[in-house]
Parts: structure tokens; sequence; C-alpha cells
């Protein structure tokens, strides 16, 4: 099964978004597969975002993420790297569309709320980068048979 990496940013745990933001990969019908709040260093922070660290916003970025805790998250299902996006929304809160957790909570690109990685790959190094393999949990709910056909 596939999964993908998600983050609830310093603003996003700051304004109590961290239920709000679960219950929409739960009740879609993710998988859950580890969790964590945590504080993050600078060098977590500039690997993470090392793609963009000749942007004139890295500076930002990484103070930004390493201001306040975080939830860090691991979640499974059919297509969760792409879906969890459309979830997300676009990067910019202001042009989200409504119904997304960026267009229903965000106003401002630098405050977007929630990371989600934009790729398979990017998918499994980001997993690998945040998680130790022992503190992902393997395991199937018994509402799949539900879920999928
Ligand atoms: P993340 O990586 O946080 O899920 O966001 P996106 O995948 O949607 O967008 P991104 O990688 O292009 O940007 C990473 C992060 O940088 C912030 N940002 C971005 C910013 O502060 N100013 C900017 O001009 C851009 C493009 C927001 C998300």
């Amino acid at each position: 099964m596939e999964r993908t990496f998600l983050a609830i940013k310093p603003d996003g745990v700051q304004r109590g978004l961290v239920g709000e933001i679960i219950r929409r990969l739960e009740t879609k019908g993710f998988t859950l597969v580890g969790l964590k709040l945590m504080s993050v260093s600078k060098e977590l922070a500039e690997s993470h975002y090392d793609v963009h660290r000749e942007r004139p916003f890295f500076d930002s970025l990484v103070k930004f993420i390493t201001s306040a805790p975080i939830v860090a998250m691991v979640w499974e299902g059919d297509g969760v790297v792409a879906s969890a996006r459309k979830i997300i929304g676009a990067t910019n809160p202001l042009t989200s569309d409504p119904g997304t957790i960026r267009g229903d909570f965000g106003v401002s690109i630098g405050r977007n709320i929630i990371h989600g990685s934009d790729a398979v790959e990017t998918a499994k190094r980001e997993v690998a980068l945040w998680f130790k393999d022992e503190e992902l949990v393997n395991w199937q709910p018994q509402m799949t048979t539900w879920l999928y056909e």
C-alpha cells in the first residue's frame, strides 16, 4: 500500500486544527500508521526543505517550521499521495478550493497549515527522513473490507 508523509505545521497546531485535519483523512478512509508531536531541529527542517534551498523564502520557511511544535504523520492507502494533496489543496490558501484544508482554514502562503509529500518518490524519502522504522505501525483496520472492493 502507498504511504505519504503529512505534517501539521506550527500554525495548524497553534490554531487547534490537529483534530480536524486528522478527522478529514480518517473519514476519507486512509489509515494512520505513524504519528508524533515534535519540535523540529534546524538540521531536519533544512534537510526536509532541501529542494527550496536557493529560493528566497527558504530561511523564513525553516524559521517558521522550527518555531513551535508540529505533528508529523504517515498515512497509508491506495493513491494516498495524490489524494492527500487534493484534500490539502493548492499551496496558496487564498487560491485553494473551498473544501480543502488550506482553502477552508488559511489566507497566507507562508502559513499554509499542512505539508504533504508531492509524489510517491518524495513520500518515500520524507517518511524515511521523519520516522524510524520502529515508529511506524503495520496494521489493517477492520473497516478495510468496507472501503475496498
Ligand atoms: P508543502 O511542501 O509545504 O506541502 O507545500 P507545497 O508542496 O504545496 O508547496 P512548495 O513545496 O512549493 O512550498 C513549500 C512551502 O514553502 C512555502 N512557500 C512557498 C512560501 O512561503 N512562499 C512561496 O512563495 C512558496 C512558493 C509554502 C510551502
